[in-house]
C-alpha cells in the first residue's frame, strides 16, 4: 500500500482529481482519501514514481509517507 499526504487537496473536487490522476496509472488501482487528514492510500500495483508524476500533471504535490 503506498500512502502519500496532498497538502493542497482541499476538497470534494481536489480528491476526485486525485482519483483520476492515480487511476490514469492503472486504472485497478483502489484510491482510499480523507480529506481532514490530507492523506491518500492506494491499494493495488502501484508505480509510485508514475502516480507522483500524473499527480504533478494534475497540479498537486505529494509527499511520500509509507511505499
Ligand atoms: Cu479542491
Amino acid at each position: 500500500m503506498l500512502e502519500l499526504i496532498i497538502e493542497d487537496m482541499t476538497c470534494g473536487h481536489c480528491s476526485g482529481m486525485v482519483t483520476k490522476a492515480v487511476q490514469k496509472v492503472d486504472a485497478s488501482l483502489v484510491v482510499d482519501i480523507d480529506l481532514s487528514t490530507k492523506i491518500v492510500r492506494i491499494s493495488g500495483n502501484a508505480d509510485t514514481a508514475s502516480i507522483l508524476q500524473q499527480l504533478d500533471i494534475a497540479g498537486y504535490t505529494a509527499q511520500v509517507v509509507t511505499e
